[in-house]
């Protein structure tokens, strides 16, 4: 039978069988690994074939994976020179971000941006905690919406408390796989909670065996939206693999800047000191916004520190 990942700890998961029901599973003895440097065959989102008839009373055995259409991965803490995939089979990823409590800097939000890019993934932010925004916060949400949006990205609204921009919301992820993000405090549970509503049953009540004790809040989860489409989870995850995009490509991943680099003199031109480059020419007649290429400099300079080079 075909199935989903909707979870995975690296050595168990969660399928969801085209039957709809949901399965404890485990990989066959010898599994084939195309991609050696990563850390974990299998990842939430991947299609799988699973046998039922085990010797394990208490699990499925996934026997094939078919291939990704997509995924996101980051390098292995371990080792860095591996990848840990944490998701595949994505139509869409969403940022989830605020003004105000805690703050997100531009600096986060464009290296988001960018690993989308690289992922060939569709990016949207979504800034939470309305509610408490006041004029200053407003005046700021509705700059970097103009800022965003004028470059090709979707921004929304919302708040968690007073259900603002649900709407909107939902209509996004409808019948989509969505992958979520943010760093801690911005809401992700509260909004994610709030979406799911109480028809959902997670998957994670589904396995009550091996997986006790683990910290499984730190691998992503796939959930289905009561809308339609599913959304991905990812616990404790800051940020995905940056440091894989050679220093030269950088420029590729910023939309506004992949527009004009043709224009620049010299067909190398990182953007930095050379002369005639079309990109600080249009940061300084405001045709780029400063504070984007403030970051795109910035994360530059940290590939060169991860010595990708
Ligand atoms: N004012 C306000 N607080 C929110 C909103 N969404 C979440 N919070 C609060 O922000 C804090 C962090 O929320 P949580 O969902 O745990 O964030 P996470 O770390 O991103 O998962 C909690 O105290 C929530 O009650 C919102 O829209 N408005
Ligand atoms: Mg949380
Ligand atoms: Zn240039």
């Amino acid at each position: 039978m075909k199935a989903t990942v909707y979870k995975s700890t690296g050595s168990w998961y969660v399928l969801k069988g085209e039957d709809g029901q949901f399965y404890n599973a485990r990989l066959k003895g010898k599994f084939k690994m195309d991609e050696i440097t990563s850390t974990n065959p299998i990842a939430v989102g991947d299609h799988v074939a699973f046998e039922l008839e085990t010797d394990q009373q208490d699990a499925v055995i996934i026997t094939d994976l078919f291939p990704r259409s997509n995924y996101v991965n980051r390098i292995s803490p371990a080792n860095r020179r591996m990848h840990h995939i944490i998701a595949s089979n994505i139509d869409q990823s969403v940022l989830i971000a605020t003004i105000k409590d805690p703050k997100t800097s531009t600096g986060f939000i464009d290296r988001f941006l960018v690993t989308c890019e690289a992922f060939h993934i569709s990016a949207i932010i979504l800034f939470n905690k309305a509610d408490i925004y006041k004029d200053k916060e407003r005046n700021l949400f509705e700059e970097r919406k103009d800022a965003y949006e004028k470059i090709g990205y979707k921004v929304l609204l919302s708040s968690v408390n007073d259900d603002r921009g649900m709407d909107d919301v939902k209509n996004v992820l409808q019948d989509r796989i969505t992958l979520i993000s943010g760093h801690s405090g911005v809401g992700k549970s509260s909004l994610i909670n709030k979406i799911l509503g109480d028809s959902n049953i997670k998957t994670s009540e589904v396995s009550n065996w091996s997986g006790k004790g683990m910290h499984t809040t730190t691998f992503a989860e796939m959930y289905d939206l009561p809308f339609g489409g599913q959304i991905i989870d990812t616990p404790g995850m800051r940020e995905l693999a940056i440091a894989d995009i050679p220093r030269h490509e950088l420029a590729h991943y910023f939309p506004e800047m992949r527009a004009l680099m043709n224009e620049c003199q010299y067909n190398n031109c990182m953007h930095i000191n050379e002369p005639s480059c079309a990109i600080k020419e249009a940061v300084s007649e405001g045709i780029i916004n400063e504070e984007r290429y403030i970051n795109y400099c910035t994360i530059l300079d940290s590939i060169k520190e991860n010595d990708w080079e």
